[in-house]
């Protein structure tokens, strides 16, 4: 793994933007030091071939072979979640550490069916995450809003049950918006038209976001815009294979939520010098910079902004328009964004 350091007055510098995480998943922030705790107080057997120790669990994390290998670990972290606390435990154990990192806003995903296909409640689930938000906003003034997402490798009646399940949470906007995740490639977004029609019909405010090129090519992207429509793409970045998808997304000031220290873990690039910034920003295409699944892949936000900053030594005037743009991309109320900015 090359080494992604910078000095310390730009960390310190990095430290202090008023930084939005707008791609992270919830289950993804499972740290290995409480994984197995959470095991064995839930008397949860882990697979004979998993991992028995947290030295062990790290090192296997080191390098993952592309997005699938990486899920297998993800869906078996899961199955440690069982208890609203366990949920509750789990999200404020990122937001403390995040905190730490200069997070000031977080939109964060979670896969209920991970879930409720080992017979919890997607309101246990829910309640635990939002108890966790209400502290962060009153402990550690991190505002925050959930997103759920639909598992695409499921059977799509499975995600329409979900999403039946899930109604009152979005009518009352205690979900706030729909994502898409799980392995990209056999699954193409029209699979999710409807779904993503019914979601629409919760609520006119609903905010909807897909992965889309992350493994798939740019055709995911363009599909998810045109079949799902979304108003933000995650990782996003094979759109820079197609000049006219590009020009889209400029146009439509379409954002794009970029996880560096991710996408070099799954070998989607094989360093953060290929991610596609450089053509983002001279496009005039809106991204911000995301830790997608810090405890699997290395790194919290402060950490892919300073993987950034290695790899393109950015101006100041350059992070604070990057700064501007994934605080003006964000889905928090306007007042908010002011006092953000
Ligand atoms: C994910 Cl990086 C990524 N891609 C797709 N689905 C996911 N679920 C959790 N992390
Ligand atoms: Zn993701």
């Amino acid at each position: 793994m090359a080494v992604y350091e910078c000095n310390n007055t730009f960390r310190d510098f990095l430290r202090e933007l008023p930084k939005c995480e707008h791609h992270l998943h919830l289950e993804g922030t499972l740290e290995p030091d409480l994984l197995y705790p959470l095991a064995r107080r839930n008397n949860v057997k882990l697979p004979e071939q998993f991992p028995k120790t947290v030295e062990e669990l790290e090192n296997r994390y080191k390098q993952f072979k592309d997005l699938q290998d990486f899920l297998d670990f993800y869906y078996i972290g899961c199955e440690v979640l069982l208890q609203e606390e366990d949920f509750f435990d789990l999200a404020w154990a990122y937001f403390k550490r995040s905190r730490s990192q200069g997070l000031k806003h977080a939109e964060v995903f979670f896969d209920p069916q991970s879930h409720t296909s080992r017979g919890i409640s997607i309101e246990t689930v829910v309640k635990g995450f939002q108890r966790a938000c209400i502290k962060a906003q009153q402990e550690l003034q991190i505002s925050s809003k959930l997103i759920m997402c639909l598992l695409r490798h499921l059977p799509v009646e499975d995600c329409k049950a979900t999403l039946e399940s899930a109604r009152v949470l979005f009518e009352t906007q205690q979900l706030h918006g729909l994502g898409l995740d799980s392995a990209e490639k056999p699954f193409p977004p029209e699979l999710f038209t409807e779904c993503y029609e019914t979601a629409r019909s919760y609520h006119p405010d609903i905010k909807l976001t897909a992965h889309a090129g992350e493994e798939g090519d740019a055709s995911y992207v363009l599909k998810s815009l045109d079949l799902l429509k979304t108003s933000r793409i995650d990782h996003g970045v094979r759109s820079a294979e197609d000049p006219e998808l590009m020009a889209r997304l400029a146009r439509e000031q379409i954002m794009c939520t970029i996880c560096p220290l991710s996408s070099v873990k799954l070998q989607v690039v094989q360093d953060v010098r290929e991610l596609p910034f450089a053509q983002f920003l001279d496009a005039g295409i809106p991204f911000s910079i995301n830790s997608d699944d810090p405890a699997y892949f290395g790194g919290y936000i402060l950490d892919n902004y300073v993987a950034v900053q290695t790899r393109f030594n950015w101006t100041l005037n350059v992070w604070k328009k990057v700064v501007q743009q994934s605080v003006n991309g964000s889905w928090c109320e306007e007042k908010r964004k002011k006092e953000l900015l």
